[in-house]
């Protein structure tokens, strides 16, 4: 550890040490993070249900490092909007520079952000979405296009199974109210409405964890066993889907049984679909944290950032997939 590093640690252990003690003036914290130079990120993440949400959490802490200037200070909501509230309004108490949201749902943000925004702290929205009665409450937003990446899932399925004249789907759903879930679901749907031969015959959300995949899988095996498709909402809800057919001998994969579709696209996702258990993954990237980073180095230079980006993504066919594209998948 270089000096300067060990001056910075030195310096943000105490403005972490001032503003949590509740008798600080704010007049003392903010004299304390001056003396720092540090640029303080509060980051509320969803939780770490997922490889995707790890990954994530992995990009934004490398991204935010003392090293490069930055004091970070990250709170993980255990996928509980209450928990993030909380943290946002800490965030706000601790005078950071910039609050960055990972929000569970679309919903219910107003309230909290209206006070980040009288306290003049500006909010980067980053992954899902969020619904707000009014725009300003949040200075811009980046991440995927969910409803894009259901339509790429949905038009593989149009051209793999044309010449089916019924299919039966089984439906896990990411996070109820989460835009990952919201925009691959309407994907699913529009499919389903324009292709009569379509039904949806199970439905369930699976949480986006693994361990919640495999207990939905086993009610829905309970319930119907003839599924042609499973449009699973992420990797990890379909490796817990995997257990729960092999446990009840249901074959599944590229060469018969149980067609399965995933997003996320993840390394282990990938492995699964070079090895024909995924037929189709659709790609989700979660290294947002240069993407936040370049966001927060344009309003220190004054700039105004795009209200809205979204990220460029693919997918991978089982039949097609490269060993190349998995070793060059860092997550
Ligand atoms: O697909 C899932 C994670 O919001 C894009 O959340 C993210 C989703 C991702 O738990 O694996």
């Amino acid at each position: 550890m270089n000096k300067a590093t060990l001056f910075f640690r030195i310096a943000f252990l105490v403005l972490t040490l001032a503003s949590c003690s509740e008798n600080d003036t704010g007049k003392k914290k903010e004299m304390t993070r001056n003396a720092t130079n540090l640029v303080v990120v509060g980051f509320s993440q969803v939780g770490a249900e997922s490889d995707w949400r790890r990954a994530n959490t992995m990009s934004m802490k490398e991204t935010f490092t003392e090293e490069k200037g930055y004091g970070l200070l990250f709170r993980d909501a255990q996928q509980k909007q209450s928990n993030q509230i909380v943290a946002i309004r800490e965030f706000i108490q601790k005078k950071v520079d910039y609050i960055v949201l990972a929000p569970v749902t679309e919903q219910g943000w107003d309230e909290v952000l209206r006070d980040a925004k009288a306290a003049g702290i500006p909010v980067i929205v980053v992954d899902r979405m969020i619904q707000t009665s009014d725009d300003e409450l949040y200075t811009c937003w980046v991440g995927s296009d969910f409803r894009k990446e259901g339509d790429t899932a949905v038009l593989w399925m149009e051209k793999t199974f044309r010449d089916k004249e019924t299919l039966t789907i089984a439906h896990m759903q990411g996070s109820l109210g989460s835009s990952a879930q919201i925009g691959r679901t309407e994907g699913l749907h529009a499919g389903a409405s324009r292709n009569a031969g379509w039904k949806i015959v199970l439905s369930d959300t699976g949480d986006f964890t693994q361990v919640r995949g495999k207990e939905v899988m086993e009610r829905f095996l309970s319930e119907f066993r003839e599924i042609d498709v499973l449009y699973c909402e992420n990797d990890n809800m379909a490796f817990g889907a995997m257990q729960a057919m092999e446990n009840a001998h249901i074959q599944y994969g590229s060469n018969g049984g149980v067609t399965i579709i995933s997003f996320d696209a993840t390394h282990a996702g990938l492995e699964a679909t070079r090895a024909g258990k995924i037929s189709f993954n659709v790609e989700c990237n979660p290294l947002h944290g240069p993407r936040v980073e370049k966001i927060i180095r344009q309003m220190l230079n004054g700039e105004t950032p795009n209200k809205i980006s979204y990220v460029d993504e693919i997918a991978f066919d089982a039949a097609t997939i490269t060993q190349e594209a998995i070793d060059r998948r860092g997550y």
